[in-house]
């Protein structure tokens, strides 16, 4: 199947988890393991990527190394054309619709398209909207924050992305955010478009996790708690559960 109808499909029942994994934070190995313990906790897909530009050895070697143990899909959540994979079933076919560096909004995707379509990956196109405080992602994306309080904005790109033709909208307050995208920004985009909405950025604690769903994330991502946690496969099962009970 392919990973848009895996996504589609499930989220017709229910929300999803998609646990972030960043090549330059571990060895392969390692990060094998992490997505092990994902996919045991019933987690919906692993994301591998990260804001600072890994090298494309190590983010294959990764992909490989997470492939040979577990059977959930995994996607390429890519910062430029040297972090792609072949051996991944899909890859985030990104724009950061609010940067000021035309390479981030179309220049990285033309250099990258070919390759794309050379390595037979599956392409989710998707608007990456990064909302403040946006972290590195914002800095290196020379992000035009969307300020907070003005969900109106994050509305009007998230339509304007839909009307595109885009297939999913990411509302990203960068990864370690202190708090992540705020609720009411995630229930007043929710309720305009019609595509799914990936919310990801600050999100560490189950409470976080259900007030995110409950405004309307239909798919949520998590990246630093995975790295930092003492027990990963507790916090994973409480945030999993917290999810799929909304
Ligand atoms: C980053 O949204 C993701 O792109 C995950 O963020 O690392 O804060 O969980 P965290």
């Amino acid at each position: 199947m392919k990973v848009m109808d895996y996504i589609m499909k499930k989220l017709e029942r229910e929300k999803l988890h998609m646990g972030l994994i960043d090549p330059d934070e571990q060895t392969p190995t390692k990060a094998a393991d992490i997505a092990e313990i994902l996919e045991d906790a019933g987690s919906d897909a692993v994301m591998v990527g990260g804001s600072t530009g890994v090298e494309g050895g190590l983010v294959d070697e990764t992909v490989r190394n997470i492939k040979s143990r577990i059977s959930l899909p995994v996607i390429l959540f890519p910062t430029n054309t040297g972090t792609i994979s072949p051996n991944a079933d899909a890859i985030y076919f990104m724009s950061m619709l609010n940067s000021l560096d035309r390479q981030k909004v179309i220049g990285e995707q033309v250099k990258g398209a070919l390759l794309v379509r050379e390595s037979g990956l599956e392409s989710l196109s998707m608007a990456y909207l990064v909302v403040e405080p946006g972290m590195t992602v914002g800095k290196v994306g020379n992000a035009e924050l969307i300020p907070r309080n003005e969900p109106e904005l994050a509305i009007s790109y998230s339509l304007a992305a839909q009307y595109l033709g885009m297939r999913l909208v990411y509302l990203e307050a960068g990864s370690g955010a202190p708090s992540p995208v705020p609720a009411e920004m995630i229930k007043q985009v929710k309720s305009t478009i019609d595509i799914p909405l990936f919310v990801g950025g600050g999100i560490r604690t189950e409470e976080q996790a259900l007030e995110v769903g409950l405004a309307g994330a239909d798919i949520i991502v998590t990246g630093t708690v995975i790295e930092e946690a003492k027990d990963l496969k507790n916090c994973i099962e409480g945030l999993v559960s917290t999810i799929k009970g909304i």
